[in-house]
């Protein structure tokens, strides 16, 4: 059977009477690696070189079906035989094959039930083509047996959206041929007995012809480029999906063209460190080990920030008792959370009829002492040393030995905060990002001396509460703040010396982010950045340049961004314009400041931008406060809208290298030297021709 380079655990042969059945056996998802790629040509040749099974089965052991092609494998040179190859040996196969899918068929794993004669589904299992989330399209045949099988519209999208079908609709639409119960192996045995004796029928795609529509194609190539206009593969996708009117054999051409052309582009690699770094950033120590029971949480502010964080816990089945100290402030917060949890049936994440089982776990209390039962308090008010300071000193007489105590604040020292409690231990930083039932980012942000038991508890919650939990150490603005604090002010800087506010958005907006930060400050408020500027005035650096001039200025105004109707931009009918009157406070800024204007290029302004990013995040990475390059990346792509498709600005900044980034960095320098300094790693990555992805895998 298999030769030298397959285990025979990995991919192998069972027969009961004249049927067989290939199992499948590569955890933790059954991935198809090279090893189950070549698996799977061996068994298949050599059971039609023996040809006395009726039929054939391919199942998989362990949690789940396929969950495609093995992702560690993309960017290495191909091994054969590719998986296109071998879905073709399966098609071709002259006994009849039957795939039979529990848990999840993804990717390349749906796509081998594809090319298979008939497929067959355990109840409860979805089927998915998730390449479009990491920069690539179905390249094993999804793309032109989908649309044989469940018509264009359908291949389309499943392939664009990338999301789980569950069984019943894929059955519905002809995508899977039967739904049953059982086990996979016992259901195996069935199937391949049924499409033997015929009761199972097969249906091949090599002999099915695609019911084409050019005007669907068309819609949905000008859809993809509305929505995703950064984006090669989508229009990829549907390329090989056009393709599909074609013979199956000229089409998988053109499928594998389209694949390898993905393959190819850097927003492939980015999407690719966006996967596995969400999941790298819980594989550290300080995730691990043991954990404390969280039953029952403890929100102190009905705010923004705190109702949001009290939504996120409901929305996980944890029940919440809410603390305000006046009516008025609880009343707005069950309103808030109410609000939130009436958006969330309405955005479909929450079932209509989960909502009021939701709301009946919250228990709203204007009583401190309340807090005595709960297992984690999380306090959400005002970022201010002193009132902090008197919260956890009161909670430090209410709260049961062992209790957790969580400050969401976005910046302030996690040490100070504890020192104030008799059990520093069980302090730690859990900052959330606004809104909090919406934004995934959770930084976990590690005091002095935070148990490791309540770090890792940390993390069990994030992941109870379906975030992405950051380790962060404790510095003015952790790790995300820190590093907006920093680059923030390039953008000001050049507003100040020449660009306008929307050229700078426009710039960043073509670079892939969501929104420019203008745009930004307008939706979050300018009053924020304006009193945090006013409260900070006195510990300013002298020798820094003042980035603030032309906000303080909007603000003397009364313009706060969208909710007073202006700001940047000035906000009256559906498409906001830029405020004229900004424009002459600027003018007259840059009078005031003896500068004058110079224009920038588009790609000047994000070469600024992210040098800036990335030389304050290269620092945090430096003195710790982020353990890994990887950290700071997921920071930014699940808290601060950075274009997914990039990876992140470390990993962004490996596809500059270290020696170009100094380089711009001391030409900036001629101009403020104060701001642009090479940060040390930077310069030691230079002279070593070494990557953050280096730095990524020591850590
Ligand atoms: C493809 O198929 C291309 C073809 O069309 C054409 C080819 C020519 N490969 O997420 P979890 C690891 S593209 C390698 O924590 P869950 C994952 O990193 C592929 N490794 O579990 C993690 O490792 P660790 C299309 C993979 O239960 C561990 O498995 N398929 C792969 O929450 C557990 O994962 C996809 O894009 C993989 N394909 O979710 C599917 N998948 O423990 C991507 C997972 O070391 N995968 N790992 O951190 C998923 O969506 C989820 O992992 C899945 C399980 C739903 C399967």
């Amino acid at each position: 059977m298999a030769d030298g380079s397959t285990g025979p655990e990995v991919v192998s042969i069972e027969r009961e009477g004249d049927i067989a059945l290939i199992r499948i056996d590569n955890p933790p998802v059954n991935a198809s690696s090279h090893a189950v790629r070549q698996g799977l040509w061996n068994t298949l040749e050599e059971l039609n070189a023996e040809g006395t099974a009726k039929a054939i089965a391919i199942y998989c052991a362990g949690r789940t079906f396929m969950a495609g092609a093995d992702i560690k494998e993309f960017g290495k040179p191909s091994k054969p035989p590719v998986m296109p190859e071998v879905h073709s040996k399966i098609e071709q196969s002259a006994i009849p094959v039957v795939s039979v899918i529990h848990g999840t068929a993804l990717g390349g794993g749906f796509e081998m039930a594809l090319c298979s004669h008939a497929r067959v589904a355990i109840k409860g299992s979805r089927v998915g083509l998730p390449e479009i989330l990491i920069g690539l399209l179905p390249g094993a045949g999804g793309t032109q047996r989908l649309p044989r099988l469940s018509g264009l519209e359908f291949a389309l999208d499943m392939s664009l959206s990338g999301r789980q079908v569950g069984v019943a609709e894929a059955l519905e639409k002809g995508a899977i041929d039967r739904v049953v119960e059982g086990d996979p192996r016992d259901v195996a045995v069935h199937s391949a007995r049924d499409l033997a004796d015929g009761s199972l029928a097969a249906r091949r795609t090599d002999k099915i012809e695609t019911v084409y529509d050019q005007a669907v194609i068309d819609a949905a190539l000008a859809g993809v480029k509305a929505r995703s206009p950064h984006l090669v593969n989508p229009v990829k996708t549907v390329e090989a999906i056009a393709a599909s009117r074609l013979p199956l054999e000229e089409g998988m051409k053109i499928e594998r063209q389209c694949f390898m052309d993905c393959m190819e582009t850097p927003q492939r690699a980015g999407l690719i460190h966006a996967f596995f770094g969400e999941r790298a950033v819980s594989g550290i120590a300080e995730a691990k080990g043991p954990t404390r029971d969280i039953q029952k949480i403890g929100v102190i502010g009905g705010g923004t920030m705190g109702s949001g964080i009290a939504t996120s816990c409901l929305l996980a089945g944890i029940p919440v008792r809410l603390i305000e100290v006046a009516a008025e402030g609880l009343e707005r917060g069950v309103a808030t959370i109410t609000k939130n949890l009436d958006g969330a049936v309405s955005r479909g994440k929450l079932p209509a009829d989960k909502r009021d089982a939701a709301i009946a776990m919250l228990e709203p209390s204007l009583e401190m002492d309340s807090l005595a039962d709960v297992d984690l308090v999380l306090e959400a008010v005002f970022e201010q040393m002193d009132v902090k300071r008197e919260i956890f000193g009161k909670l430090d007489g209410i709260c049961k030995p062992g209790a957790i105590l969580a400050s969401n604040t976005s910046y302030l020292d996690i040490n100070e905060i504890a020192s104030v409690t008799s059990r520093p231990q069980d302090v730690l930083g859990l900052h959330f990002f606004s809104p909090a039932h919406v934004m995934r980012l959770l930084e976990i942000v590690q005091g002095e001396k935070t148990a490791p038991d309540v770090l890792a508890t940390g993390f069990a919650l994030a992941k109870r509460l379906k975030k992405v939990g950051v380790l962060a150490q404790v510095c003015d603005g952790f790790i995300g703040n820190r590093i907006l604090a920093h680059y923030g002010k390039t953008a000001s800087y050049l507003v100040l010396d020449g660009a306008s506010p929307q050229q700078v958005d426009d710039a960043l907006e073509g670079f892939g982010f969501a929104m420019g930060p203008h745009r930004v400050g307008d939706l979050a408020g300018l009053d924020i950045g304006w009193m945090t500027r006013k409260r900070k005035a006195a510990d300013r650096d002298p020798a820094e340049r003042y980035a603030g001039a032309v906000a303080d200025r909007i603000c003397e105004n009364g313009w706060f961004g969208r909710k007073s109707g202006k700001g940047y931009y000035v906000y009256e009918g559906s498409t906001p314009q830029p405020n004229p009157e900004v424009a002459t406070i600027i003018d007259e800024v840059r009078a005031a400041e003896g500068i004058t204007p110079r224009s920038f290029t588009d790609e000047e302004i994000v070469d600024r931008y992210m040098t800036a990013m990335i030389a304050e995040a290269a620092r945090v990475v430096e003195d710790g406060t982020a353990k890994r390059p990887v950290d700071v990346d997921m920071v930014f792509l699940f808290g601060y809208g950075f274009p997914r498709f990039r990876g992140g600005p470390l990993h962004y900044a490996d596809t500059l290298g270290a020696a170009e980034l100094v380089r711009r960095i001391e030409a900036y320098a001629q101009e403020d030297p104060h701001y642009w300094q090479v940060p040390d790693l930077l310069r030691k990555m230079a002279a070593d021709g070494t990557s953050f992805a280096d730095l990524n895998k020591e850590g």
